[in-house]
């Protein structure tokens, strides 16, 4: 079976996008996943095609109505998993994108205007996601983050190098810095060690820069990844 995703939205020209290009697009064009989009407006009732309505209780901006988003959705229902993009979610993380791509696929629901009516959402038992700390100004981009992040996970999407790469992101430290030739360029050097054909002390030399980099930059990630993998040398290592 083919993995499946369906959009819901009110700017379905925004599919594929920039995802279009490059791993995905290829594996989008070699059949490895499907992609379809819904065109929320399709299900306004009225001859104006009205999806949104004033908030209850007052205040700023519009709120996507339950029963059109409701018959949206049901025109693509099925038993995949429901994520509705909102930065009111939790963090999309690596997990989730290995759990939903291990699935039949996903049906994202992207917001618009102030928001969507929160009874729809609970209803169909939508999972709330958002990919970060700052307001975009729809759903539509998250979405693409989203799929990208999951379709490069499929069978055969991804090379051997890759794959290997994402185990070592998934065990919780960033990446260690890479470098190619020349090995001296503008006077800068290749460290010594990536020179030295010992392969396991690149090993050892890219593990320190790992951590190192992990408890420069991201100290929440730090403190997870010591707490799993918590061993002598990161213990030495720790400020
Ligand atoms: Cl999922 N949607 C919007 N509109 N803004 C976001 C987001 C999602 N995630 C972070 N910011």
């Amino acid at each position: 079976m083919t993995w499946r995703a369906s959009v819901l939205t009110l700017f379905p020209e925004m599919f594929p996008g920039p995802i279009g290009q490059s791993l995905a697009g290829r594996a989008l064009e070699a059949g490895r996943w499907s992609l379809d989009t819904v065109q929320i407006r399709d299900f306004a009732t009225d001859r104006h095609r009205t999806v949104d309505d004033t908030p209850f209780g007052g205040g700023a901006g519009m709120v996507l109505r339950p029963d059109i988003v409701d018959a949206a959705s049901a025109s693509v229902a099925d038993d995949r998993p429901r994520v509705f993009l909102t930065p009111r979610g939790r963090p999309f993380v690596q997990a989730d994108a290995m759990r939903l791509s291990a699935g039949p696929g996903v049906v994202l629901l992207c917001g618009r205007y102030e928001g969507v009516d929160q009874r729809v959402i609970d209803a169909g038992g939508w999972e709330e996601i958002s990919i970060g700390d700052y307001v975009l100004s729809g759903g539509e981009l998250a979405a693409l983050v989203l799929l990208d992040a999951c379709v490069r996970l499929l069978p055969g999407v991804m090379g051997a190098a890759e794959s290997a790469e994402e185990e070592s992101f998934s065990a919780g430290l960033l990446e260690y810095p890479h470098y190619t030739r020349p090995a001296d360029w503008q006077g800068r050097l290749v460290p010594e060690v990536l020179l030295s054909g010992h392969h396991g002390a690149v090993a050892a030399w890219r593990r320190a820069e790992a951590e190192r980099i992990t408890r420069e930059r991201r100290p929440d990630l730090w403190a997870a990844y010591q707490r799993n993998h918590g061993s002598v040398a990161s213990r030495a290592a720790a400020p």
